[in-house]
C-alpha cells in the first residue's frame, strides 16, 4: 500500500479524497493555487504545495508543477478527485512515466472514452445498448441524410470530441439537416479542433440514468447499481437520488449484469460510470465517464462501500474487498448539489462565508470545504456543499433532506438552498416523476 498520495484537486473533493487515505493510514500531499492558501483542503493535508497563480490554467490543470510536487513531496501516487486532469489521458501517462501511480483508469480507456464515437462502437460491441443512429462518423452530408432517414426525424448531431452537452445539435426535419451539420461541425472543429460528428435518434424527455462500476487488476467486475441524476439545469446535475425512482429491482439487476459482462470485456480498471438515457422502459447507452464523479455518495450511502478506498486499494494491485454477491441496496438516498449562486439566477456568488452550520443527525452526511471566515474565491465552480441524506425509503430521506436544509445555514454568501426547499414540495418531485428537461421547465413557469 502507498504512505502518500498528492491529491491534485481542490474543494470538497480534495477533502473526500484526503478522508480515505487517513482512515487507510496514508499521508496526504494537497496541492493549491494562490487563492487557495487558506482553503481547507490545504490545512487539513500532511503536507501542501503551491502550484502557481489562481488561474487554473496555471496551477490545478498544470501538468508540470504537479509532477514537481509529486517530485517534492516523495508522493508514490495521485488522485486526480473529479474535474481538472480525472479525465485527461495524457496526464495519466505522464505521472506513470515519472514513477508515479495514477489512481485511476488506464490511459487506453480514458482516451476511448473521451471520444465519443469510439466509445459507443466499443461498447455496442461489448453488448451495451446504444441510442439508434449512425456507426461511426458521418463521412458525408449523403450518408448524414441516409441515416437520418433510417433514424427517424427528430435527429441529434453529436460532436465526437464533445460529452456533457457540448456540440450537440437538433435538426427537426430533413429541411434543417443540412445546416443544423454543417453549423455542428463548424462548432466542433472551432471547439475541439475535430470536425468529426455523428447522429442519433432525438430522445425527448428521457431520464438520465447512470450504472456505477468498479474494477480490479484480477478480472473482478462488479456493479453498484444506479443513480437517477434527471434533474439538472444546462447541464449541471443539481440533485441525485438512488436508487432511481423510475427502475425495480429486476430491471437494476438486468442492466447491472450486462454492463458488468461489458465492462469486463473492455479490460477496464477502476471505478467507471456508464451513463444512459432511460425512456419507455428502454436503456439508451449515452457516454462512460471513466472518474469518480459529484454524486458517488449516494452510491456510498446506500451500498455501504467506500468508493475512494476501493480506488486506492485497486491502483495499489489490491482485489475488491467485496464480491457482487455481497453488494446490497439498502434504503434511498438523495444528495442535493448546493452551490453558492444566487437560487433562480444561478449567478455565481463568491465571497465571505460569515456564518457556517452543518446539519447533522441519523443518515445525514455533508461534503464540504467551507469554514466560517473562509473566503469563496470567484476563479472556480460555484459547488460549496453536497448535503447527502439517507433514508429508509424514500419517503423518509425525503423528510430528512427538508429537515437538514431547514437546519443548515450559509451566512453571506447566496446559496441555491432555498431552490431547493421549494423543489421538495412538488408532487412531480416527491412522486420521483421527473426528466432531464424537468427543472429547466419548472424554472420557466416557477422562475
Ligand atoms: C441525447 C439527448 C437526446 N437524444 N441524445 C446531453 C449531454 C450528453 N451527455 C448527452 N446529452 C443528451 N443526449 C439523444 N440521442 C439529450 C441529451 C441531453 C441531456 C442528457 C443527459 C442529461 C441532461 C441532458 C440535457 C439536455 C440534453
Amino acid at each position: 500500500m502507498f504512505d502518500k498520495i498528492l491529491i491534485a484537486n481542490r474543494g470538497e473533493i480534495a477533502l473526500r479524497v484526503h478522508r480515505a487515505c487517513k482512515e487507510m493510514g496514508i499521508a496526504t500531499v494537497a496541492v493549491h493555487s494562490e487563492a487557495d492558501a487558506g482553503a481547507m483542503h490545504v490545512r487539513l493535508a500532511d503536507e501542501s504545495v503551491c502550484i502557481g497563480p489562481a488561474p487554473v490554467s496555471k496551477s490545478y490543470l498544470n501538468i508540470p508543477s504537479i509532477i514537481a510536487a509529486c517530485e517534492i513531496s516523495g508522493a508514490q501516487a495521485v488522485h486526480p478527485g473529479y474535474g481538472f486532469l480525472s479525465e485527461n489521458a495524457r496526464f495519466a501517462e505522464i505521472v506513470e512515466a515519472h514513477g508515479f501511480t495514477f489512481i485511476g483508469p488506464r490511459p487506453e480507456h480514458i482516451r476511448m472514452m473521451g471520444d465519443k464515437i469510439a466509445a459507443k462502437v466499443a461498447v455496442r460491441t461489448a453488448g451495451i445498448p446504444v441510442v439508434p443512429g449512425s456507426v461511426g462518423a458521418l463521412s458525408s452530408e449523403d450518408e448524414a441524410m441516409r441515416a437520418a432517414a433510417d433514424i427517424g426525424f427528430p435527429v441529434l448531431i453529436k460532436a465526437a470530441a464533445g460529452g456533457g452537452g457540448r456540440g450537440m445539435k437538433v435538426a427537426r426535419t430533413a429541411a434543417d439537416l443540412l445546416e443544423a451539420l454543417r453549423t455542428a461541425k463548424s462548432e466542433a472543429r472551432a471547439a475541439f479542433g475535430d470536425d468529426s460528428v455523428y447522429l442519433e435518434r432525438y430522445l425527448a424527455r428521457p431520464r438520465h440514468i447512470e450504472v456505477q462500476v468498479i474494477a480490479d487488476q484480477f478480472g473482478a467486475v462488479c456493479h453498484l447499481g444506479e443513480r437517477d441524476c434527471s434533474l439538472q439545469r444546462r447541464h449541471q446535475k443539481m440533485m441525485e437520488e438512488a436508487p432511481s425512482p423510475a427502475i425495480d429491482a429486476a430491471t437494476r439487476a438486468a442492466i447491472g449484469e450486462t454492463v458488468r459482462k461489458a465492462i469486463g470485456s473492455l479490460g477496464y480498471l477502476g471505478v467507471g460510470t456508464i451513463e444512459f438515457l432511460y425512456e419507455n422502459g428502454e436503456f439508451f447507452f449515452i457516454e462512460m465517464n471513466t472518474r469518480l464523479q459529484v454524486e458517488h455518495p449516494v452510491t456510498e450511502a446506500i451500498t455501504g462501500i467506500d468508493l475512494v478506498r476501493e480506488q486506492i486499494r485497486i491502483a495499489a494491485g489490491l482485489p475488491l474487498s467485496f464480491r457482487q454477491e455481497e453488494v446490497t441496496f439498502e434504503g434511498h438516498a438523495i444528495e442535493c448539489r448546493i452551490n453558492a449562486e444566487n437560487p433562480r439566477t444561478f449567478t455565481p456568488s463568491p465571497g465571505l462565508v460569515t456564518d457556517f452550520h452543518q446539519p447533522g443527525g441519523l443518515g445525514v452526511r455533508l461534503d464540504s470545504a467551507l469554514y466560517a471566515g473562509y473566503t469563496i474565491p470567484p476563479d472556480y465552480d460555484s459547488l460549496a456543499a453536497k448535503l447527502i441524506v439517507h433514508g429508509r425509503d424514500r419517503g423518509e430521506c425525503v423528510a430528512r433532506l427538508r429537515r437538514c436544509l431547514a437546519e443548515m445555514v450559509v451566512g453571506g454568501v447566496e446559496t441555491t438552498i432555498p431552490l431547493f426547499q421549494d423543489l421538495l414540495v412538488e408532487s412531480d418531485i416527491l412522486e420521483g416523476r421527473y426528466h432531464i428537461h424537468w427543472l429547466e421547465e419548472w424554472l420557466r413557469g416557477a422562475g
